[in-house]
């Protein structure tokens, strides 16, 4: 018997099919129990894809999709059983007459498809399926709840072992709401390899209702009581938890996911170098391998964008880029309070603790620098000067410089190999791993502890505070977010949300819920690809297959002495520039450039060996925003994009873009590929898929601010109307840094333990 969601509402909902372990969305038309469903690639892959399937009972002879919502002129998809197997082809339709086979799609059918005696299961692949080009064209929304249509018949296809086969007219057809924007999955990729996932997305509840007394939980507790808990172990958690347990304060990090370099028990090992004991997160040159495997366990599964869910958080598997803050991203015209503009102090307790290098090499030297030698022409000619970035961080306009990182000994570094080591040397100090915190445990505006899915550390798996202790918050911008909805603070909404999950019965009573602006003032950097060609470029084969088949002589000189193209990560220069915007704001243009290059889309010939990319991302100043919030399988998504939603932003871009290429003819021999030659740069940037725009520096779900109306933490960074729940990370950042973040963090980091640590009313 298949496992088949039963939906009544004219809406998608979560569906894990047990048979295949796919995680879907799907929809379960109610009249003939036709389900159907789809998966897509988490949106930063910048893929046109999606996983389909249809759950057929056999009365029905043919079964059609459409992913426009309508007959005609969108793109639609038909399929039926032939004997064993399932015969299908994509169509369109320009007029309600029989619909044409279209050649657009590649509908790859899945080895978990079958017909059986009660029902056909066709699960597919559908590629270059997120657009169409029909009379009018048409796309798909991938970031919301996109309208789609069903259409079936009892009558047989006139030839079934023929996919173009005529068929007669729908002997029914229907509608309804296909949550999209919520079915994108880092399991995507172990999908497509038959390998599902062992489970649905779906957290299960583990404890009781609780807002249990401070005493009631903290008694029998094996993993003892704490004067702090600190939710998380990326850039703000592992640093605030660093300062409070040098201050004394017996604290505990609760971590969801496992190890990741080999120094926190990481042993994933770099296939190259099997003996060396380096992991996947220990090479700073494997970073872009971590986007092409199949099995990416260190994203965090149900957040929609890329997120590190293991020890160290996004500072494990991020590109390692390193630029300490500037006065101008912690101004208050950046949005931060008054008492937080004199980041000086705490930044340079980072630089101490964790310095920067732009030569991360042990032998000294640098490697694959083409890209370098390239672009510093162009931006020589127009005007910029260069600079080691990380030794003036204000000068941040016309300025370029080698790419800084925080390796370290040629290897990833980080808080991890730092301030994560000195708080693991207190025994005031522990850390918790493969422990995921659900909600804080409270009563009222006081918090007691928190409510964790391992209920072999505590009864019901709450772990307890101590009198007067305090719970801070460093999930990330999404997983911070999440753990307040579920914890009852927040939009009606999103604990609406959480009421329709299997977590309600872990709410607060409503008279306890806690209305703030949770999830809104979601920023990241809006970032567009620039593609061009030199002879002189050594495209590293575009870093495909590094993990597997590294070129041997790199990997030997990296497993010999740390040294090589594998001691840094892909980035090899950076650049800014300031631009005042039509409506008078300032906004900080940054880029990045690296050899090699993924998804071009262009009308030129090129050679994949000479090309290199130019991220064009822009920063602080950046004034559109997004929304973050959960579904009720608490998976945490952008509910609204935040790339480009204010056109000054878009008008700043297209200048930036216009004046980075706009000397491209001095430098002989350099040719832009991407965008091509017959597109100009307003419809590059105006077609340009928002998802791809991603940077994966969220920040702003839980903003600071001065009242609880516009934000969620106050000037201590502590959430209003609570009494000591607090939160640490990228989240409550109110406007964005000047680039990547982890720096501005993890400063902001330190100087919030100062601030917390001076609070009066603490264990
Ligand atoms: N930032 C940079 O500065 N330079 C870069 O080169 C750079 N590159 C990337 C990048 O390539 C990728 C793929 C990603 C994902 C991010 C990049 N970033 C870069 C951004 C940077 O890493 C993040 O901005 C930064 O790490 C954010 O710091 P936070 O402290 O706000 O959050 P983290 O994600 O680091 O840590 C959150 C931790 O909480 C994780 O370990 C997570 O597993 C844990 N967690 C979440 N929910 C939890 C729960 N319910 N219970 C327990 N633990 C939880």
């Amino acid at each position: 018997m298949l496992n088949i969601a039963i939906v009544t509402a004219q809406q998608s909902v979560a569906f894990h099919d047990s048979e295949n372990g796919f995680n879907f969305q799907a929809y379960t038309d109610p009249s003939h129990n036709v389900t159907y469903a789809a998966v897509f690639p988490p949106v930063c892959a910048n893929s046109t894809e999606f996983i389909g399937e249809f759950i057929v009972p056999v009365a029905n002879k043919w079964v059609g999709l459409s992913i426009g919502g309508a007959m005609i002129n969108a793109l639609l998809l038909v399929a039926w059983p032939n004997g064993n197997s399932i015969v299908s082809s994509a169509r369109i339709a320009t007029d309600y007459v029989q619909p044409t086979v279209y050649a657009g799609p590649t509908l790859t059918t899945l080895p978990s498809s079958h017909v059986n005696a009660t029902h056909w299961k066709w699960v597919f692949r559908c590629q270059n399926c997120t657009s169409w080009a029909d009379t009018t064209g048409g796309s798909l929304d991938i970031s919301t709840t996109d309208a789609w249509a069903w259409a079936l018949s009892t009558v047989a296809v006139n030839n079934p072992a023929d996919p173009a086969s005529t068929f007669q007219e729908h002997t029914d057809f229907g509608f309804w709401g296909q949550n999209v924007g919520g079915a994108h999955d880092s399991n995507y990729a172990n999908y497509l390899n038959g390998q599902g996932a062992t489970a649905t997305p779906t957290p299960t509840p583990t404890a009781p209702t609780t807002t249990s007394s401070p005493t009631s939980t903290a008694v029998t507790n094996p993993v003892g009581s704490w004067d702090y808990i600190v939710v998380g172990s990326g850039a703000g958690g592992l640093v605030v938890a660093d300062r409070l347990s040098e201050a004394g304060k017996k604290v505990l990090v609760i971590e969801r996911g496992g190890p990741s370099v080999a120094i926190t028990g990481g042993n994933v090992v770099w296939p190259a170098a099997p003996n060396s004991g380096l992991t996947r997160f220990d090479v700073p040159g494997l970073f872009e391998s971590e986007f092409s495997d199949p099995n990416p366990f260190w994203f965090c599964k149900d957040i929609t964008f890329f997120a590190g869910c293991l020890v160290g958080g996004g500072t494990s598997v991020n590109g390692g880029l390193y630029w300490f803050p500037t006065t101008a991203e912690f101004a208050t015209s950046n949005g931060w309070p008054s008492n937080w503009t004199n980041h000086q102090p705490y930044t340079a307790k980072l630089q101490a603790r964790l310095p920067s290098t732009d030569v991360p090499s042990t032998d000294g030297k640098r490697y694959l620098e083409q890209p370098y030698n390239i672009v510093s022409q162009l931006l020589n000619a127009q005007g910029y000067g260069n600079t080691t970035i990380n030794s003036n961080s204000d000068w941040k306009d016309h300025v370029y410089g080698y790419s800084a990182w925080n390796f370290q000994q040629g290897l990833r570094w980080g808080p991890v190999h730092t301030y994560l080591q000195t708080s693991l040397a207190r025994k005031n100090f522990k850390l918790l791993i493969n422990t995921q915190v659900n909600s804080v445990v409270r009563n009222g505006s006081t918090i007691t502890g928190v409510l964790t899915n391992d209920t072999s550390i505590g009864p019901g798996g709450v772990v307890s505070l101590n009198p007067n202790g305090r719970v801070i918050l460093s999930a990330g911008s999404f997983g911070t977010p999440r753990i307040l909805f579920q914890s009852g603070i927040g939009p009606a909404d999103m604990i609406q949300a959480v009421q329709n999950s299997p977590s309600a019965s872990q709410l607060p009573p409503a008279s306890q819920f806690i209305n703030l602006p949770v999830g809104y003032n979601a920023a990241d950097n809006p970032s567009i690809n620039l593609v061009l060609q030199h002879p002189s470029i050594d495209s590293y084969d575009n870093w495909n297959n590094i993990w597997t088949t590294p070129r041997p002589a790199d990997a030997a000189q990296f497993v010999a002495n740390h040294s090589g193209p594998f001691a840094g990560a892909s980035p090899k220069l950076n650049f800014w520039r300031v631009y005042l915007g039509p409506d008078g704001v300032q906004r900080y243009l940054q880029g990045t450039v690296r050899p090699g290059a993924s998804g071009i889309t262009t009308s030129l010939a090129y050679n994949s060996s000479q090309i290199f990319t130019i991220t064009v991302y822009l920063s602080t100043g950046t004034t559109s925003r997004g929304r973050i919030g959960i579904d009720s399988t608490l998976k945490a998504s952008p509910i609204v994009f935040p790339w480009l939603t204010d056109p000054n932003d878009t008008a700043v871009l297209v200048q930036g873009i216009k004046d980075i290429i706009a000397n491209l003819k001095t430098v002989p021999n350099l040719q832009l590929i991407a965008p091509d030659n017959v597109t100009t740069v307003e419809s590059y940037v105006a077609n340009y898929d928002p998802s791809s725009m991603c940077s994966n520096h969220w920040t702003g779900s839980a903003r600071i601010g001065s009242n609880s109306s516009t934000s969620v933490v106050d000037q201590n960074a502590k959430v209003w109307n609570t009494n000591n729940l607090f939160v640490v990370d990228a989240s409550i950042f109110p406007g964005l840094p000047v680039g990547n973040p982890q720096a501005a963090i993890m400063s902001a980091a330190e100087q919030a333990a100062t601030k917390i640590l001076a609070l009066a009313g603490g264990p």
